[in-house]
């Protein structure tokens, strides 16, 4: 059983709710959590590669994100641990293939050596494949004390997350929009809400299926999740243009290189900016009945948009 300090969960108690100790303390559980997940046999080489990307550090925002609905809607860390690792498996697996050099092609990712720079495209590519099946055999075997039907429910949205209608579907039309200058709004979005607001959004729906959360529940934590999945690619496309290679743990600058269309390319960094605030109002404003209860997600929204990296 997951001990958690109530301080950081409950504001009703008089320390005020503190989100880098917050977020501190659930990324180590998550961090522990994925350590345990995956453990080396043979061929060595094949672990080592899930374990040399999985466990690079990152924000692990996924995983949190599912620990906190499914709290928030009346279920425990333990239930959601294993899917909230197969999430952070899945968006591990997917940054790897991203950066191959028949995607992105890019060096650095987490502040060190693409998959493929230390493992070679083969291996990268199965180290990729193991995660992926392997996130969904996880969510399989180790969720417990949670009926059935909840743990097929996020089997089967995981899949579609991860397939055409999410990030595959996502990642075909960026490809094809590369170098394009007149993409549109709708393109655009098309593109994120599937490449990086499906997952945000499984993230978050599925900590709250596992709790066995009201149709109402979920309605109001998707739209709150799609809020701000769309900011949080906002910002993403302004931290490209503002931030240094150092802050971001990758290449800055990328989007400009590739002649992307990015949120700043069409409406200009400071209209881009207002864009993501109202997204991320709009994502508290679903929270007002759960009170302070729903404190983490609230200040995750808020970090979102003053996210260095
Ligand atoms: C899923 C089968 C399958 C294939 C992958 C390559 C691909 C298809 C999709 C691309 C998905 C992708 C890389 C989206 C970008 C998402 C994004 C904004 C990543 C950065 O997330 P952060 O900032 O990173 O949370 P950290 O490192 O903190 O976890």
């Amino acid at each position: 059983m997951v001990k958690t300090d109530e301080k950081l969960i409950n504001p009703n108690n008089q320390t005020a709710f503190d989100l880098h100790s917050y977020l501190k303390q659930r990324k180590n559980l998550v961090e522990e959590a994925l350590d345990n997940s995956l453990t080396i046999k043979k061929p060595e080489t094949i672990y080592q590669a899930m374990r040399y990307s999985l466990l690079a550090g990152g924000k692990r925002l996924r995983p949190i994100l599912c620990l906190a609905t499914c709290e928030l809607t009346g279920g425990s860390i333990d239930i959601a641990m294993p899917t909230a690792c197969a999430l952070e498996m899945i968006h591990t697996m997917s940054l790897i293939h991203d950066d191959l050099p028949a995607m992105d092609n890019d060096d650095y990712r987490r502040g060190q050596l693409t998959n493929h720079k230390v493992y070679g495209d083969d291996i990268a590519i199965l180290a990729g494949d193991g995660l992926l099946a392997y996130a969904f055999e996880y969510v399989a075997a180790n969720t417990h004390n949670v009926p059935a039907e909840r743990i097929v429910k996020v089997i089967a949205r995981l899949g579609r997350t991860v397939g055409a209608e999410g990030l595959v579907g996502g990642q075909v039309l960026d490809l094809e929009s590369e170098g394009k200058a007149d993409i549109s709004a709708q393109t655009l979005s098309f593109i994120h809400t599937h490449k990086t607001g499906a997952l945000l959004e499984t993230s978050v729906v599925s900590g709250a299926i596992l709790a066995g959360a009201s149709d109402e529940d979920i309605t109001k934590l998707s739209r709150y999740a799609q809020n701000i999945g769309l900011a949080f690619q906002i910002i993403d496309d302004i931290l490209d243009i503002t931030a240094t290679d150092e802050e971001l743990g990758k290449t800055a600058g990328k989007d400009l290189q590739a002649q992307k269309a990015t949120y700043p390319s069409l409406w200009g960094i400071e209209k881009s900016r207002i864009q993501a605030q109202n997204l991320i109002d709009d994502a508290i404003a679903q929270l007002t009945t759960y009170g302070e209860k729903a404190e983490p997600l609230r200040e995750i929204a808020n970090y979102i948009i003053t996210r260095k990296h």
